[in-house]
């Protein structure tokens, strides 16, 4: 009857101005709204929609409409062809590796899920935008090595910024690409996060990772790295990985210059040592993660034949074209003999990202170790992924080129951008060039440490600290000048994410530490283990039914994010369903999206109008599966 009172209407048969017709018969529009699925998701994007995603804050919007990204076409009801995953079940984990090792092809991964978005748009890309494309990835890039598509920071970003379950996309994104290897970023110890955790929970995590959220499999490759290059920091995640059967790659970090006498402490005979501690620990694949996309074409070629003859295990190389030239380093590698390489495609490529992985496959074209893959289907892959990026927008920074002073702060890719976003919202962006300088010289008085998450967020945040505080390095280790040290420089410090080889310099610790002494060993060993158990009943409580073990495992990671995350989710229920335009910007008027909530249900959702009410609220006026319905928001003040 309610629908028939409203579409039956003489106004609306009319097809009179609708905002007038809901001005006149607000009445008609006004029902108590059942909590019911469909409903929270228009209280999401009615909060949206008048009081913008928090995520948007101090962010500017794309000019609208945004045209929706183009699937390549393709087949999808045709099966995979075999792929990487179904020769590592084949063979199993060793024997896939000695296959790396001796096949002549070069090996590609593309980073475009994982590592591209994280650096080039502040990792904000949503599981929608990648399971749309998956199936086709199967179907059009069988050939590919691996895809590196979870772990590192989107696991953290899923949860806190975007509100999604990073478990749910890394079970679409098994279930949709049956025939590729997937592979995450661990951060041994640090798991997922920013801190060293008990070793139990880092178990835990891999375990499930590897098995995937409800058992469906998950992680086929495990890269693992620790943020000082301590091998002994790394052993718990490679002995977890090992047991689960998947792959274990252990990366050295890559920082300085190989060749920089003034700088010898990371020479070849550095990595060296390293990889052989590596392969003795038990890795099957040796990564070279060179985070900033430091390592010049002389140094990979150096590297890679110092590694190739050194230890057994097949090399994978992954750099950010931070300066412009990074391909020219992949190639170097590649006439070097490494066995594979990550790239990420064209559209997603580039800048603080990888390079472009089209290109990489164009310039070995005829090549002895040609690898085979496809350039035209990666190009139409990549047309879909352009779309993408154009409404991911606002989260780009101001970057438009290469850049040499990568050279001189060596921050990796994915902090670049990230830390000019942090000096902007203390508002010395302007000062850039001193915070990069700053960078540069608390890595010297940190001792010359490697950079990457989390210890490149300490070297970040010290020198966002010294800028805004007008301190220069000599001012910080004064004896006799008090300073009030960040956080995490006393966490760094203390040991709480480990030494590097040679511990931080006496001085500037005793000085942080104020007569506190530091942690002697792993923190792991000092950390008690979780009762995992007990854990997840105090979880239940929270959600107030059982918590899965995947749900258990994000707590542990970050117990404020997942609380916040699990509020949200019960507000306004699974909001990944929302079109990415609708996410972030909310709905114009007469805007009109269409949901799938699941299987076969999808709701076609228009926002008709909207009227601002007395009390201090916004009405809005949506039509939801032909139906109006009414959604009142209160207008933040
Ligand atoms: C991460 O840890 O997220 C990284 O990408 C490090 O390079
Ligand atoms: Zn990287």
């Amino acid at each position: 009857a309610f629908l028939e009172n409203v579409i039956g209407h003489p106004q609306f048969v009319s097809g009179e101005c609708i905002t007038r017709f809901i001005d006149q018969t607000p009445e008609l529009f006004e029902f108590t709204p059942r909590r019911d699925r469909a409903t929270r998701l228009l209280n999401f994007i009615g909060e949206v929609t008048v009081n913008g995603n928090p995520e948007m804050k101090g962010r500017t919007a794309p000019a609208g409409p945004l045209a929706a990204p183009i699937l390549p076409k393709c087949d999808l009801t045709a099966e995979p062809p075999a792929g990487s995953r179904d020769r590592l079940k084949t063979m199993g984990a060793d024997a896939f590796a000695k296959w790396m090792r001796e096949t002549p092809q070069v090996l590609l991964t593309d980073t475009s899920m994982r590592d591209a978005h994280q650096s080039l748009f502040a990792t904000r890309m949503r599981t929608r935008d990648m399971v749309a494309v998956a199936p086709h990835y199967a179907r059009l890039a069988p050939d590919l090595f691996s895809m590196e598509c979870w772990g590192g920071a989107t696991f953290d970003v899923a949860l806190r910024f975007l509100k999604e379950d990073p478990w749910a996309r890394l079970a679409e994104l098994r279930q949709a690409m049956p025939n590729l290897l997937l592979q995450m970023l661990l951060r041994a110890s640090n798991a997922v996060g920013y801190t060293n955790y008990p070793d139990n929970v880092v178990r835990q995590f891999v375990q499930r990772a590897a098995a995937g959220r409800d058992g469906e499999g998950g992680i086929d490759l495990f890269r693992v790295f620790d943020s000082l290059n301590w091998v002994d920091n790394m052993r718990v995640a490679i002995d977890a990985v090992r047991e689960t059967g998947a792959l274990c790659e252990a990366a050295i970090c890559y920082t300085g210059d190989l060749f920089d006498t003034a700088r010898p402490k990371y020479n070849l005979q550095y990595y060296v040592k390293m990889a052989k501690a590596l392969e003795k620990a038990g890795a099957q694949i040796l990564a070279i993660k060179d985070m900033a996309g430091v390592c010049r074409p002389r140094a990979a070629s150096a590297l890679v034949k110092a590694l190739r003859d050194e230890v057994g295990l097949p090399i994978h190389f992954h750099t950010h074209d931070t300066s412009g030239i990074a391909a020219a380093s992949v190639l170097a590698a590649v006439e070097a003999g490494v066995d594979a390489v990550d790239g990420a495609l064209d559209a997603l490529s580039g800048l603080t990202a990888q390079p472009n992985l089209g290109s990489i496959v164009a310039a070995l074209q005829g090549h002895e170790r040609d690898p085979g893959v496809n350039l035209a289907n990666l190009q139409k892959l990549s047309r879909y992924w352009e779309g993408v990026r154009r409404q991911y927008a606002p989260f780009e920074a101001d970057i438009r080129s290469g850049t040499s002073d990568v050279y001189l702060h060596e921050m990796p890719g994915g902090q670049y951008t990230n830390l000019r976003e942090q000096a902007r919202a203390v508002g010395i962006d302007h000062h850039w060039p001193e915070v990069a300088q700053a960078y540069a010289e608390v890595n010297l008085l940190f001792g010359d440490i490697v950079k990457v998450t989390p210890t490149s967020k300490v070297v970040g945040d010290m020198a966002l600290f010294m800028v805004t505080n007008g301190l220069t390095t000599a001012d910080v280790t004064d004896p006799e000048r008090d300073i009030a040290f960040p956080e995490s420089v006393v966490q760094l410090m203390r040991g709480e994410l480990g030494y590097p080889a040679d511990g931080f310099p006496a001085a500037l610790q005793a000085k942080v530490l104020a007569g506190e002494k530091p942690m002697v060993g792993r923190a792991g060993d000092h950390l008690p283990a979780v009762d995992l158990a007990a854990a997840s009943a105090e979880l239940a409580k929270l959600l107030e039914r059982d918590a899965t073990d995947a749900e258990l495992a994000a707590s542990l990671m970050y117990p404020k994010v997942f609380r916040d995350f699990a509020a949200h989710e019960a507000k306004y229920g699974d909001v990944s369903v929302l079109p990415t335009p609708a996410f972030f910007y909310g709905l114009a008027d007469g805007e009109e999206i269409v949901v799938d909530i699941d299987r076969g249900k999808t709701l076609v959702i228009r926002l008709l109008g909207r009227a601002e009410s007395d009390d201090g609220h916004m009405k809005l006026f949506f039509e939801l599966n032909g139906q109006p319905r009414l959604i009142k928001v209160p207008i933040a003040g």
